[in-house]
């Protein structure tokens, strides 16, 4: 009798996580400076991410999505220049854009080009209909600075004719830092700011289904429900307008 061919093997990763793989993900346009240069059609729900210039935006864009090279990143600030928009669609059917930001805060680039920077960032987030939610994202290491506390109130400001955002702060490069400094870390950007954080990693994935799932609830307006996995560094959240 060979009864080990009656035992099943369990399930490499839970359904619940598989409901959150990225089944499709793909560049769709990009909205910069130059001439002609215009946003597709507000058709999906989008969530925009904001952040410090290398801060790791583009990273954890590519880490969500799950796909390396689909977003540009790189190691020397002031990547991306462009509001560049990514659609994807979840195991589950969520169908969204992901959406990266040019990051502030980066000295180098002349007075001007800061300028034309803000006034986009600014236009984006104000005007665009289908924009749900902005995550503000913070180096885990150096937390919440003035400017993403500037980028936290213009969220918060009424959009004309459009709904209200909701936004999430994000904690990341948690690999970066011992294990036993990620909790006070958090709970000091989660005092500076007043709201719930999570933490993320683009580096080891850790904390992904969180983010994601805490973006699904922002998107739908779901009244949010505890997370039944929230990891040592990770937090529940409750996205806030
Ligand atoms: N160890 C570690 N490195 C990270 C993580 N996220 C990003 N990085 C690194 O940080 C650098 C900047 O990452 P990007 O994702 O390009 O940052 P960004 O915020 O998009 O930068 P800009 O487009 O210039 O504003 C790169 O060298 C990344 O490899 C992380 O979670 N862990
Ligand atoms: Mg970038």
């Amino acid at each position: 009798m060979r009864e080990a061919k009656l035992i099943e093997k369990p399930a490499k990763t839970a359904p619940e996580i598989n409901a959150w793989d990225i089944i499709k993900a793909e560049f769709i346009a990009s909205s910069g400076s130059s001439e002609g240069s215009t946003l597709p059609a507000p058709t999906f729900a989008e969530v925009a991410f904001g952040g410090r210039s290398n801060v790791g935006k583009s990273s954890m864009l590519n880490g969500l999505m799950q796909r390396k090279g689909l977003v540009r990143t790189s190691s020397t600030p002031g990547c991306t220049r462009a509001v560049n928009i990514f659609h994807a669609v979840t195991r589950a059917g969520l169908e969204l854009n992901f959406v990266d930001l040019p990051g502030y805060g980066f000295a180098k680039r002349s007075k001007e080009e800061r300028k034309l920077w803000g006034t986009i960032l600014e236009k984006y987030i104000l005007e665009r209909p289908t924009l749900r939610a902005v995550v503000v994202i913070v180096d885990v290491r150096r937390g919440v600075e003035e400017d993403d506390l500037e980028l936290l109130e213009f969220c918060a400001q009424p959009r004309p004719g459009n709904a209200p955002l909701k936004t999430l702060i994000i904690a990341t490069k948690l690999d970066l830092l011992p294990k036993s400094k990620r909790k006070p870390a958090l709970a000091a950007i989660k005092a500076a700011t007043k709201r719930p954080v999570l933490g993320f990693s683009a580096e080891s994935q850790e904390g992904r289904v969180d983010v994601v799932r805490a973006i699904e609830r922002a998107i739908l307006g779901e009244v949010p429900t505890e997370t039944t996995e929230t990891t040592e560094t990770t937090e529940t959240t409750e996205p806030t307008t």
